[in-house]
């Protein structure tokens, strides 16, 4: 009888052993992997990779950036962790006015966010990949969904635009139209690598400087009164670039992209 109870009661432990340590694995791992990477681990490291980069590195960081959202966007998990009517107003936020943090790599923090017409919209444009590369909880880094173009060679490219804060003061000072740049004007893109880059340098929200990178070499982008005018592929004969100012570019107070970055950085719990 004595044995009998013994038996029963270590039968009783190891299962409680096994419940827990399943537990454990699971609560351990999302089982979302890419080339059986886990997908946090993916950004954690590609964050820890370029948060050293100094401004030199930004075509680099970028690359970087760019690989870890092309994973993410594929990656098959949607997971709303925040979904409300946004804090912004304005016309862009009138067309879409629902404010969404998604977790793509299920760690519990937002990787992506979107802006849509309702709740139930799973094809909103307005949306982003967001990054904190000095992880002090507030997002520093943004790549915007651009859409896709074409190659010379006729095939499709999905380009995007990064919005980046280079000194974490929480308002954006770089700008990079990424991969819809057409310097000569043909209706193709030039080359997928080739991109806009425009800065506020010294952080006033005013348009400092500007050039395209990918090129043989650097090519510098006159700015004419917080202006740029850039080559992409949106313009035709008639008018051969782009007029952008700071607004445009997220820079200047009450832009989009500033709105943006304050409504997502108003989660940090979800960061
Ligand atoms: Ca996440
Ligand atoms: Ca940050
Ligand atoms: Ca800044
Ligand atoms: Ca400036």
């Amino acid at each position: 009888m004595k044995l009998l109870t013994i038996t029963a009661k270590l039968y009783y432990q190891r299962a409680v052993t096994i419940i827990v340590l399943s537990i454990l694995i699971t609560s351990c791992s999302t089982g979302l992997t890419y080339n059986n990477v886990e997908l946090s681990d993916i950004k954690r490291q590609a964050i820890a990779s370029v948060a050293a980069n100094g401004f030199e590195h930004r075509e680099s960081t970028k690359k970087e950036l760019d690989k870890v959202y092309s994973i993410y966007w594929n990656s098959p998990k949607l997971n709303k962790i925040h979904q409300n009517k946004t804090m912004n107003t304005g016309e862009f936020f009138k067309l879409v006015p629902i404010f969404t943090l998604i977790d793509r790599d299920g760690d519990g923090k937002a990787d992506q966010f979107s802006y849509s017409k309702t709740k139930q919209d799973k094809d909103s444009k307005e949306f982003g990949f967001i990054y904190d590369l000095n992880k002090d909880g507030k997002i520093d880094y943004l790549v915007f969904y651009g859409g896709s173009v074409m190659t010379k060679e006729l095939k499709l490219h999905w380009f995007n635009y990064h919005f980046i804060d280079s000194n974490f003061d929480n308002k954006f000072d770089i700008y990079v139209n990424n991969g819809a740049i057409d310097l000569n004007n043909d209706g193709l893109i030039d080359d997928k690598n080739i991109s806009a880059w425009v800065y506020d340098r010294d952080f006033d929200g005013k348009i400092d400087s500007a050039e395209y990178l990918g090129t043989k070499t650097p090519l510098p982008i006159p700015v004419i009164d917080n202006t740029v005018l850039l080559k992409t592929i949106f313009n035709n004969k008639e008018q051969p670039a782009e007029k952008i100012d700071s607004a445009f570019v997220g820079f200047s107070e009450h832009s989009i992209f500033e709105q943006i970055l304050k409504e997502i950085n108003s989660k940090t719990h979800l960061l």
